[in-house]
């Protein structure tokens, strides 16, 4: 292992010798198949990490299970409690932490940080959200009755993260769930097991010195087998699953045939919209971090530019002059702005979609190909691409399919409502943003006829979102909700309860059925 590596794993108290361990519940464990965990910049293998074999699973479930029923008995405002020293611990982590994203996943130093600065921020905002979950009292229509709507702890939900947000995602679904009294079970993705090793280490610290049952936070890293087993078990009360529209769509059926709680985060192929009078001292870095930001693999990255005509020779250029001021680098040297590709599968994608463009003869202004000369040869680095395909055409595949990958598609348009049209005609709705200074056109946009996504911003790029405000999108994407807002909500059961006060018993709208 390299120094660098080892001294990222030895702050975080991850063993560099084998064998990883990648099951909690309590207690350590895993001895099923071994995942790789390969450094995207450099290709050196970080670590062989064991998943739990389908027996260790059965018994986390179990583990969680009884985990939630001593848990929701235990006070909300204490549950916050425990989230706050979570917190703490986080946050005297946050470099290392935020330095293991980089190795791991292949994001940036600051962005590494700021997901793990985005895990703090949910806590802090769970902490006060645990004196707050309230319910609510209903006026009822009979004499002497009330009615009270309470929310209750859930049960297990079960929270299936992807590659690119290897720690902040599963933080908005813990810290949530944590304050409503549940257990989580994680199940992370499967190549970016130390990410997941290293937060479950603090986590379960904080637990277990609150005499808590640790698997209140079950791990358990692997493959497809082990989030099955999750997404099927009638054990996990909510399933909580960000990744790709093909797999939410397989999750989502076997979730609703079990009738569980589906919370879906899928896919965002997001556009920004720049108008004639829009502050291209704003627009173009926003977009520029919204396409390049994590190497174009957040599911809010910026895909595709909607650029007024009279505005697009000038955005064009000089965004254009900052793609070519971008080098690759190590992502954990500061300065660098372009990591690598997470993995070979993300480096297929991008080749594949930069084959599509120059197969329908686009016109690719900045880009197009992968970066192979030493030392970016052993890792997954490619050149951010901009291209004007020939048709704008929002359901043509170049345009209706999200690429993980670095590649915006340009089209320029002459009215509005014509680049609204396009923002919407694609299947997703994750994040969209235009830019201009006129409240007109923020009428339009934000109105009845405006952007159909989940976020929708206005002189703030498509991606970057802070915590606050719920974070999800419509259509393909998947309508959850996640983080802030009102997503609390869903990690509650809810119950209705009319409570008769009086010594009569009077039935609702009026019914007569007296003998
Ligand atoms: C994701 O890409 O899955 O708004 C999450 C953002 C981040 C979260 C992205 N706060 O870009």
């Amino acid at each position: 292992l390299s120094t660098r590596a080892s001294s990222i794993l030895n702050a975080l108290e991850i063993p560099t010798s084998e064998p990883i361990h990648g099951v909690y519940d309590g207690a350590w464990g895993g001895s099923g198949d071994v995942h790789e965990s390969v450094c995207p910049t450099t290709g050196e293998v970080l670590a062989r990490v064991h998943a739990a074999t389908p027996e260790e699973l059965q018994t986390a479930i179990a583990k969680s299970r009884d985990a939630y029923e001593q848990f929701r008995h235990v006070p909300a405002p204490r549950r916050g409690e425990i989230l706050r020293q979570i917190r703490e611990s986080l946050a005297k982590k946050r470099d290392d932490l935020g330095a293991l994203v980089s190795l791991e996943m292949g994001k940036i130093r600051t962005e590494g940080e700021g997901e793990v600065q985005e895990f703090i921020d949910i806590c802090d905002y769970a902490v006060g959200l645990s004196r707050m979950m309230n319910g609510r009292v209903v006026s009822s229509e009979r004499p002497g009755h009330t009615i009270l709507e309470i929310p209750n702890p859930l049960g297990v939900v079960g929270v299936l993260s992807a590659f690119n947000f290897p720690v902040a995602v599963y933080g908005w679904n813990l810290a949530l769930s944590l304050a409503a009294g549940n257990a989580t079970i994680w199940k992370p993705s499967p190549s970016t097991p130390l990410c997941s090793v290293a937060v479950t280490k603090i986590i379960a610290k904080v637990l277990e010195s609150n005499n808590m049952p640790g698997a209140i936070a079950t791990l358990v890293t692997g493959g497809n087998d082990v989030g099955e087993a999750v997404v099927e078990s009638v054990d996990v009360d909510m399933v909580s699953f960000t990744g790709s529209e093909r797999t939410g769509r397989k999750v989502a059926r076997v979730v609703q045939s079990r009738f569980g709680k589906i919370l879906l985060e899928l896919g965002g192929n997001n556009a920004s919209i720049v108008m004639p009078d829009a502050d291209l001292d704003l627009a173009v870095p926003a977009v520029f971090f919204g396409a390049i930001g994590t190497a174009g693999q957040r599911c809010t990255s910026t895909r595709r530019l909607y650029l007024h005509r009279k505005v697009a020779p000038e955005f064009i250029s000089r965004l254009k002059a900052l793609y070519a001021s971008v080098q690759p680098g190590d992502p954990l040297t500061s300065g660098t702005l372009l990591g690598p590709l997470h993995n070979r599968t993300a480096l297929d994608i991008y080749a594949d979609a930069i084959s599509k463009l120059r197969h329908a003869d686009a016109d690719i202004l900045s880009g197009g190909r992968r970066y192979e000369h030493a030392p970016f040869d052993k890792g997954n680095f490619v050149e951010p691409t901009i291209a004007i395909p020939r048709s704008a055409d929002a359901h043509d595949a170049i345009w209706a399919t999200e690429t993980f990958a670095p590649v915006l598609n340009v089209a320029l348009f002459d009215e509005l409502e014509e680049a609204i049209n396009w923002n919407n005609a694609v299947p997703q709705g994750l994040s969209s943003s235009l830019w201009t200074r006129d409240i007109r056109n923020v009428g339009k946009w934000i109105g009845p006829a405006g952007s159909d996504t989940g976020i929708v911003n206005v002189n703030v790029g498509t991606s970057g979102a802070e915590i606050g405000a719920a974070f999800g999108g419509n259509k393909s994407t998947g309508w959850g909700r996640e983080s802030g807002g009102d997503a609390w909500k869903q990690y509650v059961r809810w119950s209705a309860c009319t409570v008769n006060f009086s010594d009569a018993a009077p039935l609702a709208q009026g019914v007569n059925f007296s003998a």
